[in-house]
């Protein structure tokens, strides 16, 4: 995120350390007084640790909006996609902001009401069969299930059926299914039918967001462009792939939609395309991003991971875990 030579660059630096000395001075006031023992060091520095990821995510967030003044679309090169790493007293932290938007909210599949929405299903059920996992059919259905409102077992994919409460409540270990969409992608383990093989799998194309996103085109693998829809042509994700850099970005919705129509099978494909791409399913832009942070101070190492929301020159962060740091 660091922009060389820029003035701008060393005013957000500055701001930057100007939030990051309001950390660590007040931890130190505290760390002052509590030399004695060695283990209350380590958790002031974790404390520390804390403030300083804060720190990180106000200084994401200026990266965001500032973003904002220099285009409307959201591709790799741009100053919030570099790592940050920035020496502190005692340490240094290091931040990196990522696209979550180029992966498939998974929770697109439930709408507001907790109904089945059932062209986004079967985009999730279209991925698990470009993946080639063998029993899709009973993944999606227990998917569905997992997420929709009701406690009737989803069975529209015959001879494939769904699972309720009915069958997680009779397991050796028994729970409810969530009825609701997911706050975590890793609840997808608990879904029957599932295993860390398939999980692990499917995770690097599947992300779980709180609100119904498009994904950004300037970020996304084949395989998340190719789960949209049927007549997206392989060589219309090649050259989506090709463009994936500062220069030859996609700079609108009605640009990318042109660009994979060219590559339409027939007239009566690319209308589709038209029809079903809409910017709420694929676009140029990002909502929601994801911060890896990591602050090293003295000994410890203090990581976390936040979802941070953007819309407009609001940004909220929606989501955040310590100790965890994944791509
Ligand atoms: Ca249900
Ligand atoms: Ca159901």
């Amino acid at each position: 995120m660091i922009k060389k030579n820029a003035k701008q660059g060393i005013a957000l630096i500055t701001v930057l350390l100007i939030t990051a000395i309001t950390a660590i001075i007040s931890g130190q006031i505290i760390n002052n007084q509590n030399r004695t023992s060695q283990r209350t060091v380590q958790l002031i520095n974790s404390d520390q640790g804390i403030l300083s990821i804060w720190s990180i995510e106000n200084f994401a967030k200026i990266y965001l909006v500032k973003d904002l003044e220099k285009s409307q679309a959201d591709f790799p090169g741009e100053d919030w996609t570099i790592q940050v790493a920035v020496p502190i007293d005692g340490g240094s932290f290091v931040g990196k902001l990522v696209d979550e938007t180029a992966k498939y909210n998974i929770n697109n599949i439930i709408n507001k009401e907790g109904k089945l929405n059932p062209i986004e299903a079967n985009r999730v059920y279209r991925l698990l069969q470009k993946l080639d996992i063998e029993n899709a059919g009973e993944i999606i259905s227990a998917i569905i299930d997992w997420m929709d409102k009701d406690t009737s077992v989803y069975r529209e994919l015959r001879p494939h059926r769904g699972a309720e409460d009915n069958y997680y409540t009779t397991l050796e270990k028994p729970y409810r299914t969530a009825n609701r969409p997911l706050l975590e992608l890793t609840e997808l383990r608990l879904v029957k039918g599932m295993n860390p093989k398939i999980y692990n799998k499917v995770k690097p194309f599947l992300t779980a967001l709180p609100t119904y996103t498009p994904i950004n085109a300037n970020f996304a693998k084949s395989e998340v462009i190719a789960m949209l829809d049927d007549n997206i042509q392989p060589d219309a994700i090649s050259e989506i792939l090709r463009r994936q850099n500062k220069k030859l970005a996609f700079q609108s919705h009605s640009q990318l939609i042109r660009e994979i129509q060219t590559y339409a099978l027939d007239s009566s494909a690319s209308n589709r395309i038209a029809k079903t791409l809409t910017a709420n399913v694929i676009d140029v832009k990002t909502q929601y991003f994801r911060l890896n942070s990591t602050v090293y101070l003295d000994k410890s190492k203090t990581r976390a991971t936040s979802i941070l929301y953007r819309k407009n020159k609001d940004i909220t962060v929606k989501w955040r875990s310590f100790g965890l740091w994944e791509q």
